[in-house]
């Protein structure tokens, strides 16, 4: 062991010692709770329905207060024990074993947020507790699937609303949930089925009175997506999945030539098996088992299909236009040249894996720890530590708590579900806080830009203020024409005075709700408050029970906590608005309050928004580019504290809009220019001075929409990895930027996040496969954060920069139902049609120049301890290690992690190679130790070389050595193990044939960094090839 390690860098969840060591703290801590017996419910596992147990808590303080301070009091004793242990760590760093109890105790305290179903985690073994610390950011977004009594409720599928009515697909859907639901069960060993499942028919389909009315459902945040990319890369289904292993994946989509065309059954199976491989993409965080990049390895000098199970039978062969001929050999490689594929045999011995070749008929399995093939270099070793797919799958929440049943599972129940306009009820904050901090003046600005720029056409929109009452300002009015918007607008309060009665205002709101058919389901209410309200929680059941989506903005500091527990139990966005003027976040929130329908030429877009506290005479000055996606209902909207500023606005081709052409209100100190037809693309200017004898912030937004409505803008979703948290958990903040369901790579991504200290951080999010991003070019860019200071609201908006040749269209590369080039049949090749080219190729479509800005919500941190800022995070684990062998020399290459995760600089690194995978991952601390003492880490992001000369280890053909490494941070806290990459010595046939010395002749090796480079879609990093 290296002197003064802390925590052992290996594999962690599986370490033995501390496995043992652990259980003694669980089980004195299990005795602790039995003694106590104020154990949680532990009927549930879902996080989601944690929070709901939560809300309910809180719902019934009566019962809940005594158990709430108990939970925290124990988080408190933890973390003043923590504390101790920390200062007793580093004292004592030489004494091995106590610092690792040590350790274990301090992991005792830390991952355990009030919500997390503790009592399930203890029953489950130290390893899940340890887990939970690096999955805690579980999930992308909360579906509201739920696995109860082996039945999957609640899973909804949506229609996109460009796909005309087509009663056919209807038939199609039902026809793949119900082979699906049986498939599943079988597969899950009778752990699972579709119980409940949805369609979600798109308002531009005709109606029919056995349509049900959604609640909380919308296409934005279904399951699976049924639609048409705007540009054709074919039919491949796939699964947005960015999470890392074990974590939920955003949406499963499926076109609709899959779904009607009855020929690509061969080619991806039959739709029911295709929907459960990926079903385990987006419920349980697994990845897939080939990879077309790297369809084949060396094995002990053997050619091997990437595949799982390794007892898939099958023929290589290079067909052309329905003839075969064998593969040639690579000879520097020595592997397949490219174009040569594995035919499978159509009947098989093997009856796995599903997420391998889900398509053939024999296979119904999952690869288990049986059949698992840790060897393959697919995306399911990297990402998942080698442990096969049914390991993965089993230990999920899903099946925590539903072990297997002995029945034989109904029929899912199919509903179908008709989308509506919006119906929306503003509920707004009037009480006399309000009117501090100007608060009743910038709420009419930003609801005024929600009224006259964001709102959809033929939405219907009510309004209700409150304060120690409520009161409604506007029923029900439908969103046809100008005039509507403004009258709406001019009815905006601009007084403030009163208590705060949240629920008073929520109940008002669902009375103008119900005023067009006297229900409240699928409608919407945007709930704006500033203030402390304790009774929140009475109106928590009705809530519940209206089947409406509560978007919540908590204004300024004071807002009450549980308001984000109305937005998270109806599915509702939440924000933060701070009184910082010049983060705009008030406008921000109101921006981002657009249609989830899928309707994206409908939406409005959100170009710019900044703001900056100008002095008098001085200038604020920027650029707006309009890409050619958007320039429809193009407003400039610019905000001022005081005196009106001078705005002036050049387009493209230098046409000014001067002062003249804005339309002002000096009562809510707004200027609006609305660009007639559509906007010039390309940079637009503005200029603002401020003519006013002091200095004033001064904002400006400016949102467009669609140019054209067959063709999506290009779009940023932006959101953190949780709706509340508990420190130390990081957050991930994630924003995907696409165009259409094709990723946008190359962006730059900023996003500031605003701290209850009052503060804001800044960071980039990235796209480069390291840190928290699972996939390097996929067009999402994410980081984590750990710069908690206070408890409190965290608030988040992304800033997107495209610029023109460097931000371009990419494809889906990963988490895709394989496309089977055909099979083997009585020992013929039978080809399928080969598979069309991929339409649209990068350079096609140019996106230009191009800006956009999302708030990515808010999120409430608990328990952030009080005083400087404590480093309990590690560097993150390396993912992305290569290894290539030349001449004598090894050669290592990865990205650097930083000290926090991905911030800063990580202090050391710890490099091991064994010759065997499994040894170096089961006992990474005693592999034989790489000597870099002389390698000092770089920054975060940069790239790392090592180049070295093994010792005790010959280099001859057939020598296949592996790597992995783990990072050290200041305080000597250890990452996780790296993937592990691989290095094998190929020596060319020719050569060896002609006997030259192996040493003597220049070896460029083969087959490198297999595991490392799937991701990065590089083919020259797959092979080496002789120079
Ligand atoms: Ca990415
Ligand atoms: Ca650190």
């Amino acid at each position: 062991m290296i002197e003064g390690k802390v925590i052992e860098c290996s594999k962690l969840q599986v370490d033995k010692e501390k496995t043992e060591a652990r259980s003694e703290n669980v089980n004195l801590e299990v005795k602790a709770k039995e003694q106590k017996g104020k154990t949680p419910d532990a009927s549930n596992n879902e996080v989601c329905s944690m929070e709901e147990q939560i809300q309910t808590l809180q719902a019934d303080k009566e019962n809940s207060k005594k158990q709430i301070e108990d939970l925290t009091n124990k988080l408190k004793e933890c973390k003043e024990q923590s504390v101790t242990m920390e200062e007793t760590i580093h004292k004592e760093l030489n004494d091995q074993a106590k610092v690792l109890d040590l350790f274990l105790l301090m992991i005792d305290c830390f991952p355990q947020p009030i919500y997390h179903n503790e009592e399930a985690l203890y029953q489950q073994g130290p390893e899940l507790l340890f887990l939970t610390w690096h999955i805690l950011h579980l999930g992308v977004e909360c579906s509201k699937v739920q696995l109860v009594n082996n039945g999957y409720d609640n899973v909804v599928i949506a229609i996109n609303p460009d796909l005309p009515e087509d009663p056919n697909l209807i038939t199609k859907i039902e026809e793949m949930v119900n082979s699906a639901s049986s498939f599943l069960f079988s597969a899950t060993k009778h752990r699972a089925y579709y119980r409940d499942v949805k369609i979600l028919l798109p308002i531009t389909w005709s109606s029919n009175p056995n349509y049900q009315r959604p609640t909380t459902q919308s296409y934005e945040k279904a399951d699976v997506i049924i639609a048409n990319p705007h540009l054709n890369y074919g039919d491949d289904p796939y699964t947005l999945q960015y999470g890392r292993c074990g974590e939920k994946g955003r949406y499963i989509h499926f076109t609709s030539n899959f779904m009607l065309n009855d020929s690509l059954i061969p080619v991806y199976g039959p739709r029911g098996k295709v929907f459960v491989h990926e079903w385990a993409h987006l419920r349980w965080g697994v990845f897939d088992e080939y990879n077309e990049l790297v369809p084949f390895y060396l094995s002990d000098n053997e050619i091997k299909t990437t595949r799982c199970s390794k007892g898939i039978k099958g023929k290589t062969a290079l067909c052309t236009g329905g003839s075969c001929s064998p593969c040639s050999i690579d000879s520097s490689t020595g592997l397949p040249n490219s174009d040569c594929m594995f035919f499978p045999d159509k009947n098989q011995l093997s009856s796995a894996s599903i997420m391998y070749l889900q398509g053939l008929p024999e296979v119904v399995e999952f690869c288990d720890s049986k059949t698992h093939n840790p060897e393959a270099p697919n995306m399911q070793n990297r990402m998942c530590n080698y442990s096969s797919t049914w390991d993965v799958i089993s230990k999920s929440e899903d099946f925590r708590n539903n072990p297997p049943v002995n029945i034989s599972p109904p029929g899912p129940k199919i509903t179908m579900l008709h989308a509506k306009d919006r119906v929306l009820c503003l509920v707004l904050d009037t009480s006399g806080s309000m009117s501090s901090e100007n608060r009743i003046k910038r709420l009419k600005q930003a609801a005024g830009i929600f009224l006259l720029q964001i709102i959809e056409d033929q939405s219907k929109v009510g309004i209700v203020t409150f304060s120690s009452g409520a009161s409604t300002v506007s029923q029900l009015r439908i969103i046809d024409d100008g005039n509507v918007r403004k009258q709406l607008t001019d009815l905006l309060p601009m007084v403030a005075s009163g208590g705060t009665d949240i629920c008073a205002g929520v109940r008002a709101g669902f009375q103008v709700l119900r005023g067009d058919d006297g229900a409240t389901d699928g409608d919407e209410i945007v709930l704006l408050t500033d203030g402390e309200d304790g009774g929140i929680s009475s109106c928590f059941a009705e809530v519940k029970q209206s089947g409406s989506v509560i978007h919540t903005i908590a204004l300024g500091p004071s807002a009450v906590q549980e308001l984000d527990q109305l937005s998270i139990m109806t599915g509702g966005l939440q924000y933060l608005a701070t009184d910082k003027l010049d983060e705009n976040g008030l406008v921000d929130a109101f921006t981002g309050l657009v249609s989830g329908n899928g309707n994206m030429s409908q939406q409005s877009i959100q170009l710019e928004s900044s703001g900056k506290k100008i002095n008098n005479n001085d200038w604020f000055n920027g650029t707006v580019f309009i890409d050619k996606t958007i320039g429809k209902n193009t407003f400039f909207v610019i905000t001022w504290q005081t005196d009106m500023p001078v705005p002036m606005v050049h387009d493209p081709n230098g046409k000014t809009y001067q002062i003249q052409t804005f339309e002002t209100d000096k009562t809510v100190l707004t200027a609006r220019l609305k660009i007639p037809g559509t906007a010039q693309s390309g940079a637009w200017t503005y200029a603002i001075q401020n003519k006013a004898p002091a200095a004033q912030v001064i904002t400006i937004t400016v949102t467009s929409r669609a140019a054209d409505e067959n063709v999506p803008p290009v779009t940023v979703n932006a959101h953190l990895s949780q709706d509340t948290s508990n420190w130390p958990n990081p957050l991930v903040i994630f924003a995907e930027v696409s165009h259409g369901f094709l990723p946008v790579v190359g962006a730059k991504v900023k996003v500031t996040v605003e701290r209850p200290d009052g503060l804001s951080v800044n960071l980039e999010l990235l796209d480069d496969g390291s840190g928290s991003d699972a996939v390097r070019n996929d067009g999402v860019y994410s980081r984590y954060f750990t710069n908690f200071s206070v408890s409190g609201r965290y608030g988040i908006k992304v800033s997107v920069e495209g610029k023109n040749g460097v931000a371009r269209l990419t494809t889906r590369k990963q988490s895709r139902a394989m496309y089977i080039p055909g099979y083997v049949q009585n020992g013929l090749i039978q080809p399928n049609p080969a598979k069309p080219p991929v339409g649209g190729d990068d350079s096609q479509t140019q996106l230009g120049s191009f800006n956009r800005v999302k708030s990515g919500g808010s999120c409430v941190v608990n328990n952030v301890p009080p005083g400087p800022p404590r480093d309990v995070y590690p560097p993150s684990k390396i993912m992305d290690l290569k290894a290539t062998i030349a001449e004598d020399k090894i050669q290592l290459r990865w990205t650097a992690p930083g000290d926090d995760f991905d911030q800063g600089n990580a202090s050391r690194y710890e490099v091991r190679m064994n010759d065997s995978l499994l040894q170096l991952w089961d006992n990474f601390s005693t592999a034989a130790l790489v000597n870099l003492t002389s390698l000092n880490p770089r920054p975060v992001g940069s790239s790392e070389t090592a180049a070295f000369v093994p010792e005790n280890t010959e280099l001859q053909n057939g020598t296949t050595i592996y790597f992995a490494l783990c990072a050290y941070d200041k305080i000597n806290q250890s990452s996780e193990m790296s993937n592990v990459a691989k290095a094998s010595v190929y020596v060319p046939l020719m050569e060896h044939a002609k006997g030259i010395s192996i040493m003597a002749i220049i070896l460029i090796v083969a087959v490198v960094a297999i595991i490392a480079c799937l991701i990065t879609g590089i083919t020259n990093c797959a092979v080496h090839k002789i120079s």
